[in-house]
């Protein structure tokens, strides 16, 4: 084990906390740069009103010291301002009898479990008889702690010059133009530097203009009819080394472990790595990428980048591209059919306050994500309990990786 991390905290519990463990002493953590990652998530159009009570911001508890970790275990609390409102309903010691007698502390009880939610499935896991149990913590609100612990791994990696971004490609039934962040000739993601901006200046973070506008229209119409969206994100990173992961032990493939960091979003419900499916639907003369040497760079090259940046579980030196499907938000305004928990009587799902559409959220959720498992596959492969001796055991391999050419045979 290289890196771990564990959250807890309930959705409108007093605060959620992280604790990551592994990191190397000597790292500059900067918390702006963490905040700003809160603050990405929590916007884009179609989220619901808790984004407006929510401002999302850490507070370091231990592990880092005048900016710099330690060493030690790094430990980071988020309060939910939404606190003050749910003091009684989700008070962790009993509740006084008077305040329970009132019933006000209890009235929050859910007992007509949502479709598509964790409601019923958890509550007959946990033998809960309030699924407000189950909810509270299967409530996307922790992702808020995984962008932060995705946060501190993001400023691992950029120590070593790797940078991540994501963008929403489809939203409901409508698609960005695939030209916008595509290269045609090469099928590998464009620069990150090239839609960048207008992804970040985006209310649904899609790099074409005229396909942002239809999202949110189709945003608004679902909102209209008390539906809600689903979508696809992209998440691509630049600057990686070849040799992340390994193919040699099924548990080590660095796909796999990416796809089940995407899938353990809430709510994801498919990942793709490069050409993904598209793959599968073609002859491997146009699925894989031929590899070239540039001798002055001593770099190989490859004139496509349909795998996405990794084969056979390792990175191979080019930009990693992978997307992931969200479903839509299981919290209808118009609920589904379900059943009373405590009669059995049929009636319809209840209604929590939620949002109508999270994709863009989930992308930067699936940044922090893809960060985290790249920090673990970074820490995997250069080790190191201080930055300086990490970077020690980068120079090296990466001066080895140079003279892999010809170093036997020349
Ligand atoms: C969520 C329901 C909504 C969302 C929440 C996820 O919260 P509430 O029930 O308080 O209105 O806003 O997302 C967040 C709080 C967040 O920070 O992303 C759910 O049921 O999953």
């Amino acid at each position: 084990m290289t890196l771990r991390f564990l959250t807890a905290g309930e959705s409108h519990g007093p605060e959620l906390v992280a604790i990551v463990e592994g990191l190397p002493a000597g790292l500059y953590l900067s918390r702006q740069a963490i905040d700003r990652e809160l603050s990405r998530r929590q916007q884009g159009y179609g989220r619901g009103r808790r984004m407006q009570i929510e401002h999302d911001h850490i507070r370091w508890i231990g592990g880092v010291r005048h900016g710099f970790t330690l060493g030690s275990p790094v430990a980071l609390a988020i309060a939910n301002r939404d606190w003050p409102h749910w003091q009684e309903v989700m008070s962790a010691d009993p509740v006084p009898s008077e305040a329970a007698g009132d019933r006000r502390a209890l009235s929050r009880a859910l007992h007509r479990p949502r479709p598509g939610h964790a409601d019923l499935s958890g509550g007959l896991k946990y033998g809960h008889r309030d699924l407000r149990n189950v909810l509270e913590r299967a409530s996307a609100r922790e992702t808020a702690a995984r962008v932060a612990v995705g946060a501190v791994a993001r400023q691992l990696l950029a120590h070593f010059g790797v940078r991540l971004a994501s963008l929403v490609v489809e939203l409901g039934q409508v698609a960005a133009d695939p030209a916008t962040y595509l290269e045609t000739s090469s099928e590998a993601p464009r620069p990150i530097a090239d839609w960048q901006e207008v992804v970040e200046a985006s209310p649904v973070r899609c790099p074409d203009p005229e396909a942002a506008a239809a999202m949110m229209t189709a945003i608004d119409r679902a909102r209209e009819e008390g539906d809600t969206l689903g979508g696809i994100f992209l998440v691509v990173v630049e600057g990686l080394p070849p040799g992340l992961g390994s193919y040699a032990s099924w548990d080590r493939r660095l796909d796999g472990r990416l796809a089940a960091s995407l899938m353990s979003i809430p709510a994801i419900k498919g990942v793709e790595i490069g050409l993904g499916f598209t793959a599968a639907r073609r002859p491997g003369s146009e699925v894989h990428d031929a590899i070239t040497y540039d001798p002055g760079e001593r770099k190989f090259r490859r004139p496509t980048n349909r795998a996405g940046g990794l084969e056979g579980g390792v990175t191979n030196g080019e930009t990693l591209w992978l997307r992931a499907a969200m479903k839509p938000i299981a919290t209808l305004v118009r609920p589904l059919a379900s059943v009373d928990i405590e009669t059995g009587e049929p009636v319809m799902a209840a209604v929590e306050r939620s949002d109508v559409c999270a994709v863009p959220a989930a992308a930067v959720v699936g940044e922090a994500q893809v960060a985290w498992e790249l920090a673990c596959a970074w820490m995997e492969k250069f080790g190191g309990d201080s930055l300086a001796e990490v970077e020690r055991n980068v120079a090296g391999y990466l001066e080895a990786v140079r003279n892999y050419v010809g170093k036997y045979h020349g």
